[in-house]
Parts: structure tokens; sequence; C-alpha cells
């Protein structure tokens, strides 16, 4: 991404960061970037797409290892500061990863992956020296970084952008959505997916804008940032604004009037990852004045499809493609559909991911022959915007915001000693989109979730934990032996 760190000098004096209390300016973000490029590099001229994994909270450190990697020619990988061991070395083995940077906190967490997978484990200090060494100069067709996402196979997939794809799914939000130097966001959001990375860091950046980060979503404090009048744009999940709503309600009537006139002030407020329930969009309005901004993405395209910013935000519709976005919308035959038809939105352009890290089938099965790619989404074109109606399959689930394959789940739940068979299922709710829930075939006559639960915190991030349960003695089917979720989820 290196024309945005060549943009990011000409803005070298002004705020890029707020972390932890401190300002950064931009000249100091491309200092430090520069000290971890070099220590990176530490002798070669180009780290020539090594994958350099990170564990670091968001922060003034993270973007600094992530511009560094960059600038040495590395594929940055970001990891789950909530993933349990597990999930972290199963994308250690999946990128070959042999160096991991990681925030002090973390370094006893992953100690042992240094034995067992002989990866060499670097501080946050180490890598942050003082150093400097020439930097190799990097092609926009080079791999940039690799976020991991859930699908319809069991275990996620690595998916692959390049300088270029990122630089795109960049600028087409910075033109849709006009940001300037003078704005200023909060990042709540997990840096390990592109909500985070892309939408709010990347784009306040891209801008000579200033992104201000708290570590973790916390409603309260949240208010206070929008109270404190710093902050033009705000983005986040449907959950998020769920939870802010409920903090508002509980609030005393005079607070309720201060909250409610700061939030009016900011110039943009974005939902998206997840469907924005209409409810949620409407009572936003009334406590804030604000039309939320639902648009549509995807890890492997960046943003796809967005309300108008000037224009109509239509209340449960996505919106119209993106500048540099192609879309259709096809039927099982792959054939365009007219409309009030439904069909399944295809994806081309720029911004379009380059390949499932090291898995060709599967990045071959992901796009048409004419190379469309193929979301799983499917929606209808209503009265000139396009709403999204649900996907293409059970098995993948959103809670939280989050994608999460049903089928991981369940190959985890299968190994418990207890669990003869299973099945999950996303089952809807007003807070988190939808609920993770597992329907469990047992050889006991009674069982404790919780067994499960504290079972499974072992092995799975809390947000792909089940959080309610149902016993059966076997699981409802077809003619075909296949689990029936549909019919499963009248069961709860
Ligand atoms: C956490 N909890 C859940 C849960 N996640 N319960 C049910 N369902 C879930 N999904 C529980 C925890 O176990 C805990 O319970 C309690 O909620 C608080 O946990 P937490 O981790 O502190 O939660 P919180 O911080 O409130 O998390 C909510 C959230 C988070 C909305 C902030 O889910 C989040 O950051 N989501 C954003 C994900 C995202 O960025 N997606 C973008 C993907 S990219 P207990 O009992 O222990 O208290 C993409 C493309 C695009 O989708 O279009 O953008
Ligand atoms: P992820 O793989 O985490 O990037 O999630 C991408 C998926 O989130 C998309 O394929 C959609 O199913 C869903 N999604 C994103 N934005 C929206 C939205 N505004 N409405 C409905 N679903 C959305």
């Amino acid at each position: 991404m290196i024309n945005l760190l060549d943009r990011a000098r000409s803005f070298a004096g002004r705020k890029a960061l707020i972390s932890n209390g401190n300002s950064y300016s931009y000249e100091q973000l491309l200092t430090a970037s520069k000290n971890v490029a070099s220590n990176l590099l530490s002798g070669k001229t180009d780290l020539k797409e090594e994958r350099i994994t990170f564990l670091v909270p968001p922060s003034f450190e993270y973007t600094a290892v992530q511009w560094g990697i960059w600038s040495a020619g590395g594929i940055a990988v970001p990891l789950c500061v909530l993933h349990p061991l597990p999930s972290i070395q199963y994308v250690l083995e999946d990128t070959q990863a042999t160096r991991i940077i990681a925030h002090e906190a973390f370094l006893d967490f992953l100690r042992p992956l240094e034995k067992e997978l002989g990866i060499t484990l670097l501080s946050l200090q180490q890598i942050l020296n003082d150093n400097d060494t020439k930097m190799p100069s990097i092609t926009s067709d080079r791999r940039a970084m690799i976020l991991y996402t859930s699908g319809t196979t069991s275990k996620p997939k690595g998916v692959v952008t390049t300088h270029a794809t990122i630089e795109a799914q960049i600028t087409t939000l910075v033109k849709a959505w006009e940001w300037e130097p003078d704005d200023s966001i909060l990042n709540i959001l997990p840096m390990h997916h592109v909500h985070g990375i892309i939408n709010v860091l990347s784009c306040a950046l891209w801008s000579g804008a200033c992104c201000e980060f708290l570590p973790k979503f916390d409603a309260e404090k949240v208010w206070k940032a929008i109270a404190s009048g710093r902050l033009t744009l705000f983005m986040a999940v449907p959950t998020i604004y769920y939870k802010l709503i409920s903090y508002w309600e509980k609030a005393p009537l005079k607070d309720q009037k201060i909250l409610s006139m700061a939030a009016s002030n900011l110039r943009l407020m974005v939902s998206g990852s997840a469907a924005l329930p209409v409810p949620v969009l409407e009572k936003w309005r009334a406590i804030t004045k604000q039309t939320l901004l639902e648009r549509y993405g995807m890890t492997e395209i960046g943003m796809g499809l967005s309300n108008s910013y000037r224009g109509e935000r239509r209340p449960g519709h996505v919106g119209l493609p993106l500048p540099g976005v192609a879309m259709r919308l096809v039927n099982s035959k792959n054939k365009p559909v007219g409309e009030n038809e439904p069909g399944e939105f295809q994806i081309k352009g720029p911004s379009v991911f380059k390949e499932y890290w090291q898995k060709a089938e599967a990045t071959r099965k992901a796009f048409t022959e004419d190379g469309w790619f193929i979301t799983g989404d499917i929606a209808v074109l209503n009265n000139g915007l396009y709403k999204i109606l649900g996907r293409d399959s059970v098995d993948i689930i959103k809670s939280g915001g989050y994608k999460i394959s049903a089928l991981e789940i369940e190959d985890v739940l299968r190994t418990h000693e207890i669990v003869e068979d299973c099945a999950v299922v996303g089952l809807p709710d007003a807070e988190w989109g939808e609920l993770v829930s597992a329907c469990i075939v047992t050889k006991r006559e009674s069982v404790d979730s919780m067994v499960l639960t504290n079972w499974l915190k072992e092995q799975l991030p809390a947000y792909k934990i089940p959080r309610k349960y149902i016993f059966r003695p076997e699981l409802p089917r077809n003619v075909l032996g296949k689990v029936t979720k549909n019919e499963l989820k009248k069961l709860f």
C-alpha cells in the first residue's frame, strides 16, 4: 500500500492517530513504520512477500507494524486478539509464517508456539527500535495482506489482497463518502477484518484525517467520544448501534439530551457487515436525527454497494454499486435477472481480492468463467435500490458482524466425548443479528451445556460459541440423509 505511505509524507505534521491517550503525527507514524521495516529486513533488501503475522491490539503500534511490513515488501497478516491459541496456530501454519510480532501482553500466551512451530517471537519493543535501512521498491501488483474469513468450508480461508486491491478498496469509499483531511473517526472495531482496517483506519490515513482507537468496544466510552465533539464520522456493525441505543435508553434524561445533540453533529454515521434492522435504524434516527448510511461489503471485495451520502438512504436497502465496482444479479443459471427478481450478487473490479491463500481450487470455484466473484448473497433490485434478502447457505452465520462457519463449530463439537453428532445454526436475534445455536445428539441422559461451553472456550473465540443448546436423540434429516437446518431452526 505504498501510495498510502507516499501520501502520508504530504500530511507529515498533521495528527494521524490517537491511541492510548496519546496523539501521533503522520511523521511519527512514518518513522515508527520505517523502524519496523528496517528491523524486519535486518540485512535483507526485500521481504519478498514473507508472511509477517502480528498480534497487536488496535493502536498506533498496530498501524506502525502494518505499514512497516508493507514498506519492507512483506504480507501483513493481522491476528485476532480474542482468538484462543488453536485459532492463532491455524493461521500461522496456513500462512507458513516464521515470524510473529506481539504486544508484550501476548508474549507468554504465544510462547508455546515458539517451541511447537519453531516460530520466532518478536516483541513490539524489539521491532520498534530505531533503525534505518534502504526500503525496497514495491510494485502495486504485489501481495500485501491476508485476512482470514469463514465460509462454506470448515476452516477459515486466507483472503489475499494486493497493494492495488487495497488502494481501490480505500479510494472508492473516500470518493463516495467524501472523506477530507479535517475528518476524525473513532475505531472500535477488531483490526483483523476489512471493516476496521479499510473503511475506518486506511480511509482516514489516506485522507490525512485522524483515527482515534478504543482498544475494545465499550458503549460508555463510545458515547463519551461522541459527546467530546471531536468526531465527524462513525462506522460500526448493527450490534454496536443496538448496544449504543440500550446505553442511551438507560441514561438519565439530561444526559440523553447531551448525547443526542452531540451525535446529531457528526457528518456521517455508517452501518455495515450485517443487515441493519429497520427498527434499529429508526430508533437511532429518533435519538440522534442521523439516518444511518447502510452499505454492503465482504472481505473478498471490500465494499460493494452503498446508500447515497448526499441522496436517498432507504431503510432495509444497501443502495447502488460504489464507484469502480461492477455488479450483476444472476439466477441459478448464471443469467442476469430483471427488476424485482431475486438473484445472487456477483462482483467484478479492482477492489476484488486476488486469491484464497494457497487454495487454487477454492479460488477457481469462487469466480465464474468470465471472472465475476460469486458472493453467495441473494438480493433484489427494488424501485431503484438493492435490498439483500439473505444468503445461499445456511451454514454461514453472521453474529455481531462476524462471519462464522457452522461447519467449523460442528467439527470442533464432534471431537468432544459426549457429542455423538451435532448441527449448528444461526437463530434470528435482535441484538446479535443471529445467535449461534447448537443441536447435540448425545448418548448421555443428562448433559450440562456449561460443560460444552467451558470446553469450547479453549478452542474457539467467544463469538463462535453457541449461546443456545438443545439435546435430541437425532437430527432432522431429508431422504438423502442431509440435516435439514431450516427444520432444525424450528426446534429451538
Ligand atoms: C460476544 N458475546 C456474544 C457474542 N459475542 N454473545 C452472543 N453472540 C455473539 N456473537 C458475549 C460474550 O461472550 C460476553 O458474554 C459478552 O457478549 C460481551 O463480550 P464482548 O467480547 O465484550 O462483546 P462486545 O465487545 O460487546 O462485542 C460485541 C461487538 C463485537 C459487536 C463489539 O462482536 C464486534 O467487534 N463485532 C464486529 C465484528 C466485525 O468487525 N465484523 C466485520 C467483518 S468484515 P459474557 O457472558 O461472557 O459476558 C465484513 C465485511 C463488511 O463483514 O461488510 O464489513
Ligand atoms: P465477511 O466475510 O465477514 O466479510 O462478511 C461478508 C458478508 O457480510 C456478506 O457476504 C454479507 O452476507 C454480509 N453483509 C455485509 N454487509 C451487509 C449488509 N449491509 N446487509 C446484509 N448483509 C451484509
